[in-house]
């Protein structure tokens, strides 16, 4: 897993005008993030709306993607789901296909006690050889420092994808627990902060959008120039903050689609821009914003 590093989009999945995979746009999308420099790929994810599809269709995105990668940077699939049964299915098929990595959030929904989600992961890593990231996001229930320490006991375990405003732990992961457990700092506000504090490359959905502000940051990072780091961050805040009271995915997708790589529509209940006025009305908000 350390050799998986840098700017990775938690890649979005484009759906067509009636909700259905689009599987050209998801191409082209994947096309137009290479293009651009992108280190690597996190499928269905939170911002892939993986938990909108079915288990055929959150396959038939890794076959994809995979097919369309070609091995030219390294792939990751999330494959969580809350039953264990599901994720370990999802899991080998991702393996089958030729994925670099897995991820998974911890099972949800029914808030289950520690040692059933340790026995989540330990069942999920058994079941393949890919190494596991885990997945420390609000939305699922976030782990404190023990439990990820009694994550990174688990055969297989190798990283975690670290979505959590309390970034001190992503130092303290490294200096408690080792060094070689690999961390992605997963919010994309803090993309500096994560690696300045040490994270071995970043996971978000506004890579999808402008990876060359981030590329930047983790440029800028590496060669301990703050103050661009800082003035990149600052820029692309402005950018996540207008989008997140406009409907972030939506956001992402018709902004992509301005760049050239139209990344079609969410799933309902997600919000769209289907119809061209309000679209050129956020356009032109954004103009605006850019000024
Ligand atoms: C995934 O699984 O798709 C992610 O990596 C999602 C990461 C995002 N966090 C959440 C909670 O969705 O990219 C971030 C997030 O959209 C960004 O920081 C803006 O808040």
């Amino acid at each position: 897993l350390s050799d998986i590093t840098g700017v990775i989009p938690a890649l979005i999945t484009p759906f067509d005008e009636n909700e259905a995979f689009d599987e050209k746009r998801m191409r082209a999308c994947v096309r137009f993030l290479l293009a651009r420099k992108v280190d690597g790929f996190y499928l269905t994810g939170s911002t892939g709306e993986t938990f909108l599809m079915s288990p055929e269709e959150r396959k038939r995105v890794v076959e994809v993607v995979v097919d369309e990668v070609a091995g030219r940077v390294p792939v990751m699939a999330h494959i969580g789901a809350i039953g264990t049964h599901l994720s370990i299915d999802l899991a080998q098929h991702a393996q089958k296909t030729g994925v670099d990595a897995l991820s998974s959030v911890p099972p949800f929904y029914w808030s289950f006690p520690q040692h059933e989600v340790l026995g989540y992961y330990a069942d999920l890593t058994a079941s393949t050889d890919l190494p596991m990231i885990v997945y420390n996001v609000p939305l699922a229930g976030l782990f404190g420092f023990d439990m990820i320490a009694k994550l990174a006991q688990i055969k297989g375990v190798e990283g975690i994808k670290y979505t959590a405003p309390t970034q001190f732990e992503i130092m303290r992961i490294k200096a408690e627990i080792s060094k070689e457990f690999v961390v992605y700092s997963g919010a994309d506000e803090m993309a500096m902060s994560g690696l300045s504090f040490g994270a071995d490359g970043i996971i978000g959905s506004l890579y999808n959008l402008m990876p060359e502000l981030f590329i930047g940051i983790r440029d800028a990072i590496a060669t301990k120039d703050l103050g661009k780091a800082q003035a990149l961050q600052e820029t692309a805040n402005a950018i996540i903050f207008f989008g997140a009271s406009r409907g972030l995915m939506a956001v992402i997708k018709r902004g992509m689609a301005w760049q050239g790589a139209d990344a079609g529509y969410c799933r309902r209940p997600f919000s769209n821009y289907y119809d061209p006025e309000a679209e050129e009305a956020l356009k032109n908000e954004f103009r605006l914003l850019k000024k």
